[in-house]
């Protein structure tokens, strides 16, 4: 049986299938159009410079980026140097819905995933006030997420993030330790090639 985190993990809210085929679709469609202006990146992890398995983009006021000198947000494309797309009003109304006590969001993190690609245990903690939640939606094939606690070592349990599914990492939750296992090959046709993508939006900046 599938434990779910959700019952024991205060502020973590799974929504299966929030998004059903033809909003997924759509959504795809409005995210290409993002990435057409604003080409997918290869992050690299501060100091070493190993490159992240996972490539990026962003979409809103602010966006995530990580290179040699740290992880920041910034307004603008870290290649193209021109600002971000502005966040598709379904992501603006999914926020809505799921934070409607939190200011608007200014990032939309986009994460491209290929077939063997992951992301290690890390706390989303590069925002300047954590009152806001981290709500995310998945697209494409499906991904084992680890969720844990407020401490890496903490124990952790793991589900499966299917396409149009989302996640709110809010309250006691928002600091949570949590990554990307892998992904499941084959498992969604929404993306022509295959692969996950993965959409992130969060509040930088307190009010
Ligand atoms: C992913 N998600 O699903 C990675 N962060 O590919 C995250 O890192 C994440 O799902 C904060 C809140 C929800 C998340
Ligand atoms: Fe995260």
């Amino acid at each position: 049986m599938q434990t779910n985190p959700k019952d024991d993990i205060q502020g973590l809210i799974y929504r299966p299938e929030y998004f059903q085929r033809d909003a997924q679709k759509s959504l795809l469609e409005q995210i290409r159009a993002v990435v057409e202006q604003a080409p997918l990146f290869q992050p690299v992890m501060p100091k070493t410079g190993k490159p992240f398995s996972v490539k990026m983009s962003n979409c809103g006021p602010l966006g995530w980026v990580s290179d040699i000198d740290g992880y920041r947000y910034q307004p603008t494309h870290p290649v193209t140097r021109l600002p971000w797309p502005d966040m598709p009003d379904m992501l603006l109304d999914l926020w809505q819905e799921l934070a409607p006590a939190a200011p608007a969001p200014e990032a939309c993190l986009i994460n491209f995933y290929e077939p063997g690609a992951r992301m290690g245990l890390h706390q989303d903690r590069d925002e300047r006030n954590f009152d806001a939640p981290v709500v995310s939606v998945s697209l494409g094939d499906t991904a084992t997420f680890r969720v844990g606690g407020l401490k890496r070592k903490d124990p952790t349990k793991s589900f499966r993030l299917q396409s149009g599914d989302v996640v709110v990492l809010g309250g006691e939750a928002r600091l949570a330790f949590h990554g990307i296992d892998r992904i499941l090959k084959d498992t969604s046709t929404l993306l022509k090639n295959g692969g996950r993508i993965n959409l992130t939006l969060r509040r930088v900046n307190p009010v």
